[in-house]
């Protein structure tokens, strides 16, 4: 019989999956079951999630695994951060939950700040400051008089909304609740002055439960996953960049002194050290980086970076116009263009969430002062390079921040398999890159799930079963003097 498995599902932000992991002769074995895209859905001028859509193929691809012959020790499921719904007093779903693209949130620093001050709230949470935050969506919906405050009853992060459609248990869960920029990790509560200040319900903030807690079971029938009532959820770090970070091939676990840190490389590239505890001072504020709640007490330090999303939306504008692209061709075409043509700063606010990304590039080009893109290749390697040069800096931020010299890199996630821009992040930062596990996100789902029903001591032997299992791609500097000159450009774009 094939050896019991652990499911993970992870919702990214253009697509979700189910994997089953195991162990076999020592080592974590992964394989795919079942994989469905997760397209927004536009609804006069909101944007939401397809939440019961994701629903229905999640319970698909559970279904296949309770269809085969391995047993399932339990399940798990991350997704991106910030997202949130509610349940009304009678446990029925509110809306339909929103996109954290949505627009309402533009605009809403100077209304928070007028309320709290943007350092309090800094202390308070010791977050990053993205108008994408949960924080942010709720003051938008408190000054647009949405009665959903009035009615709603429990607030559930996306993660949380399927465990309890999984168990009927409505929890939140502890790694994603401190993406919220609501949440005091020193103090391990929901801020009360920040609810208070912003004018939102606190009984919907329940308490937060650790990654590695045994939810509930499956429930069976009509609403449950057949097959599987019984098996345990177990609570993997729900927040998906969390559970990237469990799976960094490290031979340690949230060093004081990192000589590491993890691109985790999908949408968004999620840049940053995993530190024992949070960093809260002026110059983390000023650099705008934030302190995430990582598993067993962890920090994640790390700055968001426009990651692959602004390749991805060059693709969809090309598309729209009648091109026809694929993600190697779209690589190598980079890869035969011109180094250094076209600067583009992955952050510019301009590129979140704009109606035609190529355009978004040619009126950014305009403004900066530079040629726009003479072809296709130019764009393409643009994108990867502003990835490069802007992880250049934040490498040197974070090396400021934690007094230490970092000399590996690890990039995990799907921009792991992209080795132009491997390549380039070890040229442009002049580190050892190592690459891989394109899986971590699914990965570190299982080794919590595993961590949680004992199967494994720690997140150590967690990371020691990853070495022995996944061999990443090793990328050391080769050519990396044009880079100087090239960010020496960068840094001044703005100006
Ligand atoms: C990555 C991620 C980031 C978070 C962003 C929005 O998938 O979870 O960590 O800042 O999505 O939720």
């Amino acid at each position: 019989a094939s050896a019991p498995v652990h499911l993970a599902v992870d919702l990214g932000a253009s697509s979700g999956r189910v994997l089953a992991g195991c162990i076999e002769e020592g080592q974590l074995k992964l394989s795919e079951l079942h994989r469905f895209a997760n397209d927004p859905v536009h609804v006069q001028g909101r944007m939401y999630w397809n939440l019961l859509g994701l629903w229905q193929e999640i319970r698909k691809g559970l279904s296949l695994a309770a269809a085969s012959e391995a047993k399932v020790l339990s399940v798990g499921v991350d997704t991106w951060g910030v997202d949130y719904v509610f349940l009304d007093a009678n446990g029925d779903l509110i809306g339909p939950g929103y996109h954290y693209r949505d627009a309402r949130t533009r605009g809403m620093f100077p209304k928070a700040f007028e309320r709290v001050a943007r350092e309090e709230i800094f202390a308070e949470t010791g977050l990053q400051f993205m108008e994408l935050n949960t924080a942010y969506q709720l003051l938008a919906a408190r000054l647009e008089n949405s009665p959903v405050l009035d009615i709603a009853h429990q607030m559930l992060m996306i993660p949380d909304f399927f465990h309890w459609l999984l168990t009927g248990k409505a929890a939140i869960e502890y790694t994603n609740a401190t993406t919220t920029q609501l949440y005091n990790t020193q103090q391990q509560g929901w801020s009360q002055k920040l609810l208070k200040a912003f004018d939102l319900p606190t009984r919907v903030f329940s308490d937060v439960v650790q990654p590695g807690t045994v939810l509930g079971p499956i429930l069976g029938g009509q609403g449950g996953v057949p097959g599987l009532e019984g098996v345990p959820v177990v609570l993997p770090a729900t927040h998906d960049t969390g559970s990237a970070v469990v799976a960094v091939p490290a031979d340690n676990f949230a060093p004081a002194q990192p000589d590491w840190c993890y691109i985790s490389s999908g949408t968004w590239s999620l840049m940053g050290c995993e530190i024992p505890e949070p960093l809260i001072n002026d110059r983390c504020a000023e650099l705008n980086f934030t302190n995430e709640g990582g598993v067993q007490g962890s920090t994640r330090l790390l700055k968001n970076i426009g990651g692959l999303w602004i390749f991805q939306q060059i693709k969809a504008s090309l598309e729209r116009r009648g091109q026809t692209l694929d993600w190697p061709s779209m690589v190598q075409a980079a890869a035969d263009a011109k180094p250094f043509q076209l600067l583009i700063d992955p952050d510019c606010p301009d590129f979140a969430a704009p109606a035609c990304m190529v355009d978004a590039i040619a009126a950014f080009a305009n403004r900066t002062g530079q040629p726009s893109a003479a072809d296709n290749g130019v764009l393409f390697r643009g994108a990867l390079e502003g990835l490069a040069l802007r992880y250049r800096t934040c490498l040197g931020w974070l090396e400021s921040l934690t007094g230490t010299t970092i000399n590996t890199i690890h990039i995990l996630g799907g921009g792991a398999q992209n080795a132009l821009l491997c390549q380039m992040t070890a040229d442009a930062c002049r580190r050892r890159v190592l690459a891989g596990p394109v899986e971590a996100t699914a990965i570190g789902n299982i080794v919590m799930q595993m961590v949680g029903l004992g199967q494994i001591g720690s997140i150590q032997e967690g990371r020691q079963l990853i070495r022995d299992s996944f061999q990443p791609v090793v990328y050391e500097p080769q050519d990396p003097d044009p880079w100087d000159a090239a960010a020496e450009r960068f840094e001044k774009l703005d100006a």
